[in-house]
């Protein structure tokens, strides 16, 4: 993708973090594309015969990360759809008008080093990173509480903990490797989730200009 054409914002943070409720907002207010890699994994692994299915169940009930080109190619393919689908209201507008730059919001991606620099070079470099930060106390209550209704195969204590432990050692070596790159904007998202929205309000508007 040619970064003139789209903007890219990787939304990082622990499991329970608040990544999906805040990118849902920021999709109300903004018109971002939200996609959330864990969202399309659990879509592909859902999909008639597709042929991930089970590793997907697998990966995700342990708390692993799905091997990177799996997520990638799903995470290109939304892209590419809400590329051409938003070339198609243009046209239908004026076929004189200059599409506006397409801003995503990709949500619990990049969270293993190799699929950061893969994503980077073959797809798109982001222009930001938002990381939510959040006790892991506080994660855990939101996680066993939503999984008293959420029906997702990773929200038992069991599951939660080997989440947390693969964040740690394994998705906060990218929110590193970015920070050194001077991308990242740290939001305390143990806040209200009116409270953090305003935060990333500010944090986002140097790019929104
Ligand atoms: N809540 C949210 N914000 C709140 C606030 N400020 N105050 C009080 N409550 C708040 O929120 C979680 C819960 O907390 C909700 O009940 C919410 O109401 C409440 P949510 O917005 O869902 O948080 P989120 O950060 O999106 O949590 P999620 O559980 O989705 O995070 P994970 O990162 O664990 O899950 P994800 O779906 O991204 O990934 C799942 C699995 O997929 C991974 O473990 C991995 O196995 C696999 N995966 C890959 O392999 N590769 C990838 O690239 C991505 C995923
Ligand atoms: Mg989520």
């Amino acid at each position: 993708f040619d970064p003139k054409e789209v903007t890219v914002i990787f939304v990082l943070g622990g499991p329970g973090a608040g990544k999906g409720t805040q990118c849902a907002r920021l999709v109300e207010k903004h018109g971002f594309v939200h996609l959330s890699a864990g969202d399309l994994l659990r879509a592909e692994q859902d999909r008639e015969g597709s042929e991930f299915g089970e590793m997907i169940k697998t990966y995700i009930k342990e708390g692993q990360i799905v091997p990177m080109e799996v997520t990638i190619k799903l995470l290109e393919n939304a892209m590419r759809a809400a590329m051409s689908s938003q070339a198609g209201e243009a046209k239908e507008a004026s076929a004189t008008t200059a599409i506006p730059a397409r801003r995503f919001l990709i949500d619990g991606f990049p969270r293993q080093m190799d699929q950061a620099i893969k994503f980077d070079e073959s797809v798109c470099p982001s222009k930001l990173v938002l990381f939510l930060v959040c006790p892991e106390e506080t994660l855990l209550q939101r996680l066993l509480e939503r999984g008293k209704t959420s029906g997702r195969a990773d929200d038992n204590r069991e599951s939660i903990t080997k989440r947390f432990r693969t964040f740690v050692e394994t998705s906060m070596p990218v929110v590193d490797y970015y920070r050194q790159q001077g991308k990242v904007v740290d939001i305390d998202s143990s806040k209200t989730i009116e409270e953090v929205t305003a935060d990333i309000e500010k944090g986002i508007a140097p790019i929104m200009a």
